[in-house]
């Protein structure tokens, strides 16, 4: 069993229950998969249904020679195309981008850095959309100045072309924000870059965690279903819950 809920939190809390869950890792790995075994690397995204607890992957971008993929938000909210970040500056359908580049597979850039006034050395290492208007939901992998203002790599940032940056959460976990995706207004999955204690449990970097203002739960913990993932690292998620929206994705993700 992979799912598991723990808090220590006065107010009892429960994971949001998850259909699909994908996400990459920083370095091979591997997964049950339906008659054998997914081999992952850092340029392919997993595709993991909670029902079955087999993976899939491909290589949406090609392979990339250098590159992670750091980031990535599938389509089907309406909001677009799926979007990718790398890790490194990587040409993509014929275009330079950059880490903190947010872009289509087509080439298409959501978030053009340079446009955006992000400084070279800033990589986007976590990337959501928030479905009800469409706005990116980002964290950095250092302490930025977007905007105006300081972000730190552990905090949760909304940005559009209107507004620019602006703070969604600060988290003040002490440690690198290497995933993200929007569940809700007040709901987040994360993941995190190395392990640490968070206020109410200790996270690890290849496990997922539902957090809000004042809570972090365990949404799901790779090392029980291949040794592979003790060292491998989630940077970058994204997942479809259950059961809202998922008569629209079935087709897709199953
Ligand atoms: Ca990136
Ligand atoms: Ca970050
Ligand atoms: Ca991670």
């Amino acid at each position: 069993m992979v799912l598991l809920g723990s808090t220590t939190n006065a107010i009892a809390q429960t994971p949001t229950a998850l259909n699909t869950v994908n996400f990459v890792g920083d370095i091979d790995s591997s997964l049950p998969a339906n008659g054998g075994t997914s081999f992952n690397s850092d340029d392919a995204i997993i595709s993991f249904s909670i029902a079955t607890e087999f993976a899939t992957s491909t290589n949406e971008l090609g392979v990339l020679a250098a590159a992670s993929i750091d980031g990535f938000h599938r389509t089907g909210d309406g909001c677009g195309d799926s979007i990718y970040s790398l890790d490194v500056t990587t040409l993509i359908a014929g275009t330079a981008m950059r880490p903190a580049d947010v872009f289509t597979a087509a080439g298409v850039k959501v978030l053009d850095a340079s446009t955006a006034g992000v400084a070279d050395g800033v990589n986007i290492d976590a990337l959501s959309r928030d479905p009800s208007n469409c706005d990116l939901i980002i964290s950095t992998n250092t302490t930025a100045l977007l905007s105006g203002s300081a972000f730190r790599p552990d905090d949760l940032i909304r940005w559009n072309s209107i507004n620019g940056f602006s703070l969604l959460q600060q988290t003040n976990f002490g440690t690198n924000i290497d995933a993200v995706h929007y569940l809700s207004a007040s709901r987040w999955l994360v993941s995190l870059d190395v392990g640490t204690q968070l206020p109410d449990i200790a996270g690890l970097d290849e496990q997922i965690f539902e957090i809000g203002s004042t809570f972090q739960l365990l949404a799901l913990d790779l090392r029980s279903l291949d040794s592979s993932w003790d060292a491998a690292d989630i940077n970058a998620l994204w997942a479809l819950p259950q059961p809202i929206i998922e008569s629209i994705f079935s087709d897709s993700f199953e």
